[in-house]
C-alpha cells in the first residue's frame, strides 16, 4: 500500500473489506467475491507472493485491491497495519478468516505447543485485528466485524479438542463483542462452516500428509467449497445495516453433525 492510497479512504469512497488469511482457501475466495460485490479489498496474510498475485488479479479485473503482509499474531504489526489503513467508508467490513488446525491428537497426548499455536491464531489473532480496526469501523458509521469460526466452535469431536477449544474461544469473542458494542454502528457476524474442502486446511492440520488430509473427505460426495463459504459471507455482509446475522452455521448436505458424515464407498 502506498501512503497516499491508504489515507484516501473517505466517507464517499467504496467500502473496504479487510480479509485476513487471504492467501488461499476461504480467505482468497471471500476476497474475490467481495471484490465482485464492489468492495475495495485489502488482502492480508503472511505470504506476500500469494496476496500480491491475488491483488494483481483483482486489479486487472477492474477492482480496487491492495495486499498487505500481516501475521495476525504479531500485535505491533497489526497496530501498524491499522494505522496505515486509516479511516474507513461506511459499510466497511473486517473478515477475520485467518486460522487453522494443528493435529488430531487426543487430549491425553496432544502437544501443548499445538494448542498454544491454535489459540494464538484462532483467538488472539481475531482479538488483535478486531481491536485494531474496531475504532475505524465504528467511526465509519456502519461497520461489520465478521468472524469465521467453525462448527468446531459449537461442538466437539474426538481428537479435535485443541482446535475445538480455540474455535469455541473465537465464538465467545464474537458473541461477547456483540453484547459490548450493542448501540454502536457496528455489526458482529459469526459464520461457522463445517466440512469445507480447501487446498490447505487439512494438509496443514496433518503437516503435509496428503493421505491423511484426503481421508478427511473420503467418500463425501460434495464437501463445501471455499466459494460456498464466501457466498455466505457476501450474503451476510450485504444485508441492510440494521440486519445483524448473529450466527450462520453452514455444512455440506452430507454432514449432519461434527460426528455424522455420510460417505459413499
Ligand atoms: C473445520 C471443521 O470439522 O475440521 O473448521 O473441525 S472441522
Amino acid at each position: 500500500m502506498s501512503p497516499s492510497t491508504e489515507r484516501s479512504a473517505d466517507r464517499s469512497a467504496a467500502p473496504t473489506a479487510v480479509v485476513t488469511g487471504a492467501s488461499s482457501g476461504i480467505g482468497a475466495a471471500t476476497a474475490r467475491r467481495l471484490a465482485a460485490e464492489g468492495y475495495r479489498t485489502v488482502l492480508t496474510a503472511r505470504r506476500a507472493e500469494r496476496i500480491e498475485a491475488l491483488a494483481a488479479e483483482l486489479t486487472a479485473a477492474g477492482h480496487q485491491a491492495l495486499a498487505h503482509v500481516l501475521d495476525v499474531t504479531d500485535r505491533p504489526a497489526v497496530d501498524a497495519f491499522a494505522d496505515r489503513l486509516g479511516p474507513l467508508a461506511p459499510g466497511s467490513v473486517l473478515v477475520n478468516n485467518a486460522g487453522g488446525a494443528l493435529g488430531l491428537d487426543p487430549v491425553a497426548t496432544g502437544d501443548p505447543a499445538d494448542w498454544r499455536a491454535m489459540y494464538e491464531v484462532n483467538v488472539l489473532g481475531v482479538l488483535n485485528v478486531t481491536q485494531a480496526l474496531l475504532p475505524a469501523l465504528v467511526a465509519s458509521g456502519d461497520g461489520t466485524v465478521l468472524v469465521l469460526t467453525s462448527t468446531a466452535g459449537h461442538g466437539t469431536y474426538e481428537g479435535g479438542a485443541g482446535y475445538v477449544a480455540a474455535k469455541h474461544g473465537a465464538h465467545v469473542l464474537a458473541e461477547t463483542l456483540r453484547l459490548e458494542v450493542c448501540g454502536q454502528p457496528v455489526r458482529v457476524v459469526e459464520i461457522a462452516p463445517g466440512m469445507v474442502r480447501t487446498e490447505e486446511f487439512s494438509l496443514t492440520r496433518f503437516r503435509g500428509d496428503a493421505e491423511r488430509a484426503d481421508a478427511v473427505y473420503a467418500g463425501v460426495a460434495e464437501p463445501l467449497t471455499a466459494e460456498d463459504v464466501a457466498d455466505t459471507v457476501a450474503w451476510a455482509v450485504t444485508r441492510p445495516p440494521h440486519v445483524n446475522v448473529d450466527l450462520l452455521v453452514v455444512r455440506p448436505r452430507a454432514q449432519a453433525s461434527n460426528t455424522k458424515v455420510h460417505r459413499e464407498r
